[in-house]
């Protein structure tokens, strides 16, 4: 049985994984309608389901262990970006908040001595090292890009098969 500050703290990350969903949708629907973006946008669609994904895992384990998984209220996303290195700058941005967060509640569950939810949630700090590795990774490589239009095209072209090959599967 969840105790209640774990509880809550569960939820608090439901939210936040629910929140990175609708954040990359929102990077999926702004791409999709650049000229030239299909690839990146199809990445943050991508993007958008396996947050989903991971907001699921945890409301089942929320309800499994005898709590109340809360589906909660979202805010609006950013929905337009200046640039695509801003866009993807805000993607690690995200990516390392998300982070944060799941450390903080690796930390809440050990020092409720809940063995289990840290034991589950060991899932999410692999990920995180995952995801974290993929988001600077493309930033590094669009820095190297700069302004040059058909380093911009091949990194369109090629962000799938990058994340396939990067990305361990789910
Ligand atoms: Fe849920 O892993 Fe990224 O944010």
């Amino acid at each position: 049985m969840l105790n209640k500050s774990i509880q809550e703290a569960l939820n608090k990350q439901v939210k936040m994984e629910a929140q990175s969903s609708q954040a990359y949708l929102a990077m999926a629907s702004w791409a999709e309608i650049q000229p030239g973006l299909e690839g990146v946008s199809n990445f943050f669609y991508q993007q958008s389901d396996e947050e989903r994904m991971h907001m699921l895992k945890l409301v089942k384990y929320i309800n499994e262990r005898g709590g109340h998984a809360v589906v909660p209220a979202l805010e609006q996303p950013i929905i337009s970006f200046v640039s695509i290195k801003i866009l993807f700058e805000e993607y690690l941005h995200h990516e390392l908040a998300v982070s944060n967060s799941i450390n903080e509640l690796v930390h809440t569950a050990l020092s409720e001595k809940d063995y289990a939810t840290h034991s589950f949630l060991q899932w999410y700090v692999t990920e995180q090292i995952e995801e974290e590795k993929v988001a600077r990774t493309l930033n590094d490589k669009l820095e190297l890009i700069g302004d040059d239009r058909s380093g911009l095209y091949l990194f369109d072209r090629d962000i799938m098969n990058f994340r396939s090959e990067e990305k361990s599967p789910q």
